[in-house]
């Protein structure tokens, strides 16, 4: 699982807050803590009105990149806040996201031509997001195709087939499924993503479908996920649907990840 830690972002109460008073150190908290939980990436996103979605992304950047070596996950609704942002990144990490709307193709795919950056596409366009898996899909193979006229090859698309809430869309699930089935039967090389808690919203106990949504995710093929690495039921989940999908050769991950301490029953000291 490649996993994309998602604490940084303004849309959280907390995060927002820090990034309003403009404290350091709070940001630096969440992406050291991160880095140690076993994040590949730390997404960024500044949550805030578009008029500092500019100002805010830059200084968030600068604190992120120079607490931790992760590359970064670039967060924004907003090709162009996307395109401005970009030459600030150090290493080369993802660009969140283009999709099918507008021309946010044609201002992000030229950026990333001929670098080592990934991009993560959301199967949806101009006319909002489909409810069919072979709508998804469809949108899928244009996106993929689009991006191989500029030398992206599937490899470094993760497609992100925007799961719905199943408290409004019943079958959510299993459209989301079979969306990633279809999209990895055509392009077996291509990734596939998505954040954690949109399956859950207007439910109780969100923790149970959360966390069963990612193993029924992965075992459908979804590579990786936007989650909170420091939380132990995402993190055990994880590992432990990897050990069970034989991703986890003699399970090594898992038993290293429970002999430091970072899944299992918690110690007095934690
Ligand atoms: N797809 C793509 N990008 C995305 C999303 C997606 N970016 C934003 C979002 N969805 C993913 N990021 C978050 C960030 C925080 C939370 C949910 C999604 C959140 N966090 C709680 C908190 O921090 O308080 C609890 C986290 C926990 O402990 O598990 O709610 O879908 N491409």
């Amino acid at each position: 699982m490649i996993i994309i830690g998602e604490k940084i972002n303004g849309a959280i109460p907390s995060a927002a807050a820090a990034i309003e008073s403009r404290d350091e150190a709070f940001i630096r908290k969440l992406a050291r803590m991160q880095t140690e939980a076993g994040a590949q990436y730390l997404d960024v996103c500044a949550g805030t009105a578009q008029e500092k979605e500019l100002d805010t992304l830059k200084w968030l950047l600068e604190v992120v990149q120079d607490e931790s070596e992760l590359p970064i996950c670039i967060d924004s609704p907003n090709a162009n806040i996307l395109k401005e942002v970009f030459p600030l990144v150090k290493k080369p990490g993802i660009i969140n996201s283009v999709s099918g709307e507008g021309d946010k193709c044609d201002v992000i795919y030229p950026l990333i031509q001929g670098t080592d950056w990934k991009v993560i596409a959301l199967t949806c366009d101009d006319n909002g997001i489909p409810y069919t898996a072979e709508k998804k899909a469809a949108i899928a193979f244009s996106l993929i195709e689009r991006a191989a006229g500029f030398g992206i090859t599937p490899e470094r698309i993760l497609i992100d087939p925007l799961v719905m809430a199943v408290s409004a869309v019943h079958d959510s699930m299993i459209v989301f499924m079979d969306a990633i089935r279809l999209i990895k039967e055509k392009y077996p090389t291509v990734l596939t993503t998505s954040g954690l808690s949109n399956i859950s919203f207007g439910m109780p106990f969100r923790k149970a479908i959360n966390l069963n949504f990612l193993a029924l995710a992965m075992s459908a093929g979804m590579d990786s996920a936007i989650i909170d690495p420091s939380n132990r039921d995402v993190s055990a989940t994880a590992l432990a649907v990897d050990v069970l999908m034989d991703r986890d050769r003699c399970c090594r991950k898992y038993n290293k990840a429970y002999r430091q301490g970072k899944i299992g029953p918690l110690q007095k000291n934690q």
